[in-house]
């Protein structure tokens, strides 16, 4: 499998020209044989690989969704998505990122998958994914943070995501507090922030996200039909999710680099720009079935929702699902 990666890795780095099958069995320090039958063995998984004899081989293009040697070519981050952990199919990539970071995988390791059979949502929801054509990944951080501020990390996460899907896309979308990402209503990205931790600070913190990128809207039938959606089924277009992925881990890596040196307050206006939910009246539903309702009035420099509820007092909700009309 090794072999493999790395021959797709340089087909990508060299999309522009051909690369002798040669040169290939040089640099990789491997026989002309193994080099021929790996790229038999890519272009059987769905890889248009041209072949010309005196010259050698080029990628044309890839199945689709994402792989490891199209998010790794390019990436400009420092250090997130550097390692890569990535199979066609998985459970979740929250658990395998659990498991990982028990195991002491490195901050910024990238857990991703193109199709997800068992996708966690918060408190214990399901989240659907088709093959190929959303993005689920697990970014494992291990930032030095007492328990309590985890929170503000999904919040930093929904504004990356937004970013790069406007970047992308050219999309505005809104941020509903505290996770979900809508474009008129509809969702478009979830995200599902976990900890480990010993005694009261952080050991990992795991990021899942999953982004409904060239989902057909048809797959979002009986309860989703309405609530959501994806960037295809809005715009047209198809997109490369592993750019996509790219654009996200740069946006995150300045938001978070930001985020450790200046605090909360330096992302806090940023949030608040694509707020969805701010001077709404919205119904508050607590893990373990309480609601609350009163007016969405803000977060505060913690991150925590600020609800107002009618006699003008003001409570803090920290963990919730929120609803309007
Ligand atoms: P959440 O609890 O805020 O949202 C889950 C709810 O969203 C579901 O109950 C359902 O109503 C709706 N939903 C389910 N699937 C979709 C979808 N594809 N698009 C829009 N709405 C949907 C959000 O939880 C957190 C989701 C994180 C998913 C990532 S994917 C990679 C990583 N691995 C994993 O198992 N989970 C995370």
């Amino acid at each position: 499998k090794g072999t493999k990666n790395a021959i797709l890795r340089l087909l990508y780095e060299n999309r522009s020209h051909y690369l002798s099958g040669e040169k290939i069995s040089q640099l990789l320090d491997c026989s002309r044989t193994a080099v021929w039958k790996h790229i038999r063995e890519l272009t059987a998984e769905g890889y248009i690989i041209e072949a010309l004899q005196k010259s050698g081989y080029r990628l044309i293009s890839a199945p689709d969704g994402v792989n490891e040697a199209a998010i790794l070519t390019g990436l400009e981050t420092k250090q997130l998505g550097h390692t890569i952990i990535f199979s066609e199919r998985m459970d979740s990539t929250q658990k395998k990122a659990l498991e990982l970071a028990d195991d002491g995988a490195e901050e910024g390791t990238l857990v991703v998958t193109n199709e997800q059979v068992a996708g966690r949502g918060r408190l214990g929801h399901h989240w659907q994914s088709t093959r190929g054509t959303n993005i689920s990944m697990s970014l494992i951080l291990r930032p030095r943070l007492p328990i309590e501020k985890t929170p503000q990390l999904t919040l930093l996460t929904a504004v990356a995501v937004a970013d790069a899907i406007e970047e992308v896309s050219g999309l505005y979308c809104r941020i509903k507090w505290p996770n979900d990402i809508l474009y008129e209503n509809a969702k478009l990205v979830g995200i599902l922030t976990e900890l480990q931790a010993e005694s009261s600070f952080v050991k990992a913190v795991i990021i899942g996200i999953g982004i409904n990128g060239n989902t057909s809207p048809e797959s979002f039938s009986g309860e989703l039909a309405g609530k959501a959606s994806s960037l295809r089924a809005i715009t047209g277009d198809h997109y490369d999710l592993s750019h996509l992925i790219q654009v996200f881990l740069k946006r995150f890596e300045t938001l978070y680099d930001r985020y450790l040196d200046k605090g909360f307050l330096a992302i806090k206006p940023l949030w608040v720009r694509r707020a969805a939910s701010l001077g709404k009246k919205i119904k508050v539903r607590q893990p373990g079935g309480h609601v609350l309702s009163g007016k969405a009035i803000g977060i505060n420099d913690d991150g925590v929702l600020l609800l107002e509820k009618e006699q003008g007092e003001i409570t803090r909700v920290y963990s919730a699902d929120i609803e309007w009309n």
